[in-house]
């Protein structure tokens, strides 16, 4: 059986040395939200670089198995995420010259939103998901999934019954990934020879500049560069083709890897470029990035001291993953917030991990009237902040990151 978790010293890209840049003390898994005030486990959240190829990784490991096999997290709460997968089903439709008959593979599937898209488009599809709630609401979407992690094994499985991809995509999961090697080596095998695997991931260039050290949680073990994964997927035999990025979770990479034939185009070439002139190669602006964190938590705790002091109620919006970093971090319990809401009915009447903190149904904000509402999730806060309005009336609106705010 293997461990709980692993302590890591050695790069998962080059396996040179890791070099510690930031401590987040210790916390609970994000995602591990409690039915009741019982003691949940912690652990150490510190973040490394690796001096060679610069990808900025967790110094420890936990078990995927107590991560992922049961997810709260669903991609269809949000209006922002229905539209971000339906466009991006369409664009890649058109620009991979994709055909009705084609086999799209979505690996980290959730409850199917995006492959939803690309069967409307015509398109053959077919997810891979470890959580196995997700996965039946997954097939209750009409979305058929293999309940597992991605490998050789679910690999065999779609090819011997669907034959290859002409299109895997792995949205918010690359970066979950330890064995970046094997990943790579099953979506090498499960391709077709034109084949594409189009990977999005948080852009670390955008977490730096705006602060948003809360994305730093057990579950996304790499950050990356456009310069750290460029030569991640070249070392295992693939070659990214294109990158964008895309305006999704603060600021993401967009990134196309083919099986071969493909070099880095000049754009590829000038985004590293740009990054290396940001300084994204030198320790120095990790190292900053630590100290600012420790302004930011203590500009945080004295906003929201002083909304207290003027005798207002405050309530969070979003339990997201997020969350319970900055919550964690920032020591931010029910005596600053009495409790957040949530959307999402599978995070509904349990408690923040650490911080035990209730997660109630929006509707408790018409019946309980606070006076403010700290949006958690910061990346949909437009979104957010005009359905409160559309449906409970006015509040004030509180933005944690990169430094407090309110919002008109
Ligand atoms: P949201 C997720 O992180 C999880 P999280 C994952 N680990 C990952 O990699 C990152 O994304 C990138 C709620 N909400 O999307 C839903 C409402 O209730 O920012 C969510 O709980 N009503 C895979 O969890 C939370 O907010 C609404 O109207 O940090 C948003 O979480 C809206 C818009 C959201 O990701």
């Amino acid at each position: 059986m293997r461990a709980t978790i692993k302590k890591v010293t050695r790069c998962r890209s080059c396996a040179n040395r890791l070099l510690v840049v930031l401590s987040l003390g210790k916390t609970p898994l994000a995602n591990s939200f409690v039915k009741s005030d019982e003691k949940e486990k912690s652990f150490p959240l510190v973040v490394c670089i690796c001096e060679s190829c610069y990808l900025v990784q967790l110094g420890h490991v936990v078990n995927p198995e107590l991560m992922f096999r049961n997810y709260l997290y669903t991609t269809g709460v949000s209006e922002t995420f229905r539209r971000h997968f339906a466009s991006m089903s369409t664009r890649l439709f058109a620009e991979l010259k994709l055909t009705p008959d084609s086999l799209v593979v979505d690996i980290g599937s959730n409850d199917g939103l995006l492959l939803g898209s690309f069967k409307k488009l015509g398109c053959r599809v077919i997810g891979i998901e470890p959580a196995s709630n997700l996965v039946s609401i997954a097939e209750k979407n009409g979305i058929p999934t293999i309940n597992d992690f991605f490998s050789d094994s679910a690999v065999h499985a779609i090819t011997v019954k669907y034959g290859r991809a002409n299109l895997v995509t792995a949205t918010n999961v690359f970066a979950h990934v330890d064995d970046v090697a094997s990943f790579l080596s099953s979506a090498k095998k499960i391709l077709n020879k034109d084949g594409t695997l189009v990977i999005e991931v948080p852009y670390i260039r955008r977490m730096i500049e705006m602060m948003t050290f809360d994305t730093i949680y057990h579950e996304h073990l790499s950050y990356f560069s456009a310069l750290s994964i460029v030569n991640l997927i070249a070392r295992n035999g693939m070659q990214v083709s294109k990158i964008e990025e895309v305006d999704i979770h603060g600021g993401s990479l967009r990134v196309f890897v083919k099986n071969r034939d493909a070099r880095p185009t000049v754009a590829v070439q000038r985004m590293v470029s740009r990054e290396i002139a940001a300084r994204l190669n030198n320790v120095t602006t990790y190292e900053r990035f630590a100290q600012r964190i420790t302004k930011s938590k203590s500009n945080l705790l004295q906003f929201l001291a002083s909304v207290k002091e003027s005798k207002k109620t405050i309530v969070g919006y979003g339990a997201a993953a997020k969350a319970n970093t900055l919550l964690n971090y920032c020591g931010i319990g029910v005596d600053y917030i009495e409790y957040i809401v949530d959307d999402n009915p599978l995070k509904q009447g349990l408690f923040t991990p650490g911080t035990h903190i209730p997660v109630l149904p929006s509707s408790a904000l018409f019946e309980r009237r606070p006076d403010c509402i700290l949006v958690l999730a910061w990346n949909l806060v437009d979104e957010i902040v005009t359905k409160v309005r559309q449906n409970y009336g006015q509040f004030e609106f509180i933005v944690p990151l990169p430094h407090p705010r309110y919002v008109r």
